[in-house]
């Protein structure tokens, strides 16, 4: 052992007060997981690799590292790698301890320190390499600083190696390994592409930062693909970040529209482009967190745009004395990021995903104001063709709301009239009601008959469904195919949807498991999404999860709802006889189940699984919707090539 690697060691062997903080602090890690990363369920899995790479991203914000790299090996071990500083290495004077060993094993110490970035705290974010650690089996880092290599190993957030030097080195960084805990998590599979979706996303954010991720896992009987990696950095950040979301769509003006400015220790940037669709697209992040709740940056943004937009079409006669742009009409086929960076940022709501610095509002409002006011002005042709925009928008939303007028009458004179392909069930309280949305006749007629109609409803829907993305409002209020869900859930819908009169509590949505059965539920997600998404804000959207195989061992009959789970079931089925014979079959579809199977498997609220939706299951089917829906061929192609495996994968 070298001199200089004992100097490390020698002051831990004091067991002082600190020390026993320090044990406490991961061991609260441990008893409560779900108060530091959320769940420990998969996104909870995931937000492990997240808390290192934020580490690295504050080490690219402060300017000294440009490229990060996360790897996920075989055994679903995770190894994250910078170019940056490294960790600083020395003796702490109040701690006595390396400073990577403080930011490995004390809560709350984690890189955010100012030093050029940006403190990021608040709701799950930035707590930290040492939770991390804690909820490791075993991690590992290593520090290569000032021509040294340093390593320093845990267990479950316990020291199990003292830091010392491993090598010399010529350059400068960090790299972490660490293996989840089996003990602490439901699941320790990553799942590439949530890590794809992730990093990419943080790499619009930070222009110019490289973030690289490979999969070195071999492949499985889940994954066909192995070896993948994506490289991903954007000179443009956040503007190429809005054409990346408009890729499949048509622009009505060539560039996207960029402002940006700072004030004091807050800063904002805004990137915007609209294109024909019908949909606003609004991603807005603080300090790099995703807030899909909005808050007052979105406010701020809202109120200026709707302003700028009415004064302009004032100003170039576009608008006549007394006419005016509903926000609304502003924002139809809008896709904006908004990203501002604040000292302290307040997340709010129940899952901490909305911004509440109201100082924020006044930032944003202020530079659309000045910076889009200056923008229309110098390119007329980009004025007019969005101006035009929201002029169609606001008497689009007039006849709409013509039609929705007429739909809310005709249901107050035939009090209660339900659709003809509503089974309804005998309870009324909605909250012990279901109502299942079933693809298919038949299936639909296994689910009548199999269902308990004291609290179960079933409605069926056949044919192809209505294009959402290319109709308009009115259109879908009038559409035959949603009319009848629109009817049954009883809730109206847009402006008027009013959760108070939902008839049902859970909306279940049961098909298939292949492309058409895919399709639809792409379809009604994408409808809920657009049109009542309080239903599933609320939670009230559920997938149903028919099972895929049936077992059978002479009278004994067993389904599985995975591979996984058929091999399980098989070989408990077999016992200690192995030479017995079990019959494995595929279920094609809802459609061949019998009514009883129909109920025990996918109805009974006693054995039955229901996957609930979540905004972002919808957020993502609305993009996969405008994908398959859009002009463009390409992303549309691509799309089904990459998906053609998976499908492929499931009819075996
Ligand atoms: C793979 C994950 O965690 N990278 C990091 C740094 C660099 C510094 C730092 C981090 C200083 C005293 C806490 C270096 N030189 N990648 C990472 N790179 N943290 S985390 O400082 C942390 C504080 O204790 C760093 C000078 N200043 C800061």
């Amino acid at each position: 052992m070298s001199e200089e690697t004992k100097a490390f060691l020698e002051p831990k062997e004091t067991y002082d007060a600190s020390q026993i903080q320090v044990l406490e602090g991961l061991e609260a890690v441990r008893l409560r997981p779900g108060m530091y990363i959320g769940s420990t369920s998969s996104s909870g899995l995931h937000h492990l690799v997240y808390e290192i790479v934020d580490n690295a991203i504050d080490e690219a914000l402060a300017g000294f590292c440009t490229h990060i790299t996360v790897t996920v090996e075989p055994g679903d071990v995770i190894r994250v790698s910078d170019d940056g500083r490294g960790i600083p290495v020395d003796v702490q004077e109040q701690t006595g301890k390396p400073a990577l060993e403080v930011v490995y094993t004390v809560l709350h110490a984690g890189g955010k320190f100012g030093g050029g970035g940006y403190k990021v705290s608040g709701g799950l974010h930035g707590v930290g390499a040492s939770v991390v650690n804690a909820l490791s089996e075993w991690l590992e880092v290593e520090v290569h600083r000032g021509g040294n290599i340093y390593q320093m190993k845990f267990s479950r957030g316990d020291k199990t190696q003292d830091m010392k030097i491993i090598g010399q080195t010529d350059r400068t960084g960090t790299t972490v390994r660490f293996k989840p805990d089996p003990e602490m998590f439901e699941d320790t599979v990553y799942d590439y592409e949530t890590l794809h979706v992730r990093m990419r996303e943080q790499a619009f954010l930070n222009a110019g930062l490289r973030i690289t991720i490979a999969d070195e896992r071999p492949e499985s009987a889940d994954r066909e693909e192995s070896e993948r990696r994506d490289s991903m950095c954007y000179e443009g950040g956040i503007r190429e970040f809005v054409s990346y979301l408009n890729r499949s769509k048509q622009p009505l003006h060539p560039d996207v529209i960029y402002v940006a400015g700072v004030r004091e220790d807050s800063e904002a940037e805004i990137a915007l482009q609209w294109n024909d669709s019908y949909n606003e697209v609004i991603d807005s992040f603080a300090n790099n967190i995703h807030t899909p709740g909005g808050g007052m940056h979105e406010t701020g943004f809202k109120t200026a745009l709707t302003r700028v937009l009415n004064a302009y079409g004032k100003k170039t006669g576009v608008l006549k004395e007394g006419e005016s742009l509903s926000g609304e009409d502003c924002r139809e086929g809008m896709t904006a990021v908004i990203s501002v960076k604040l000292v302290n940022p307040q997340f709010e709501g129940q899952t901490k995903d909305k911004l509440g610095n109201s100082d924020i509002r006044t930032l944003v409002d202020g530079i659309l104001q000045e910076k889009l006011t200056e923008f229309l002005e110098e390119n007329p042709a980009v004025g007019r063709a969005i101006m035009d925009k929201a002029l169609t928008a606001s008497r689009a939303r007039e006849a709409a709301r013509r039609a929705r007028e007429s739909i809310r009458n005709k249901s107050g004179l035939e009090s209660g009239g339900m659709p003809e392909k509503l089974q309804d069930c005998n309870e009324k309280d909605p909250a012990l009601c279901e109502i299942y949305i079933v693809e298919g006749d038949s299936a639909g007629g296994s689910a009548i008959q199999g269902r308990d109609s004291r609290f179960q409803a079933i409605l069926s829907m056949w044919g192809k469904m209505l294009n959402v993305e290319k109709a308009r409002a009115d259109k879908i209020y009038k559409n035959e195919k949603l009319q009848p869900v629109i009817t049954a859930l009883g809730a109206g819908i847009g402006e008027d949807f009013n959760l108070e009169k939902l008839r049902y509590h859970k909306v279940i949505i049961m098909a298939d498991a292949d492309v058409d059965g895919s399709h639809i539920r792409t379809l009604l997600l994408t409808f809920f999404f657009r049109y009542m998404r309080p239903l599933i804000e609320n939670g009230y959207v559920y997938s149903a999860v028919p099972p895929l195989y049936k077992l059978t061992r002479g009278k004994q009959q067993r389904v599985a709802y995975s591979d996984e789970e058929r091999d399980r079931v098989s070989a408990e089925m077999r016992g200690d006889n192995p030479n017995a014979k079990i019959d494995i079959s595929r279920y094609k579809g809802l459609g061949e189940m019998s009514k009883d199977e129909l109920w025990e498997t996918t109805m009974d609220p006693e054995k039955r699984t229901l996957r609930r939706i979540t905004l972002g299951d919808a957020i993502q089917a609305d993009q996969i919707f405008s994908l398959l829906m859009g002009e463009e061929v390409e992303p549309r192609r691509a799309w089904i090539e990459t998906n053609a495996k998976y499908v492929s994968n499931l009819d075996i």
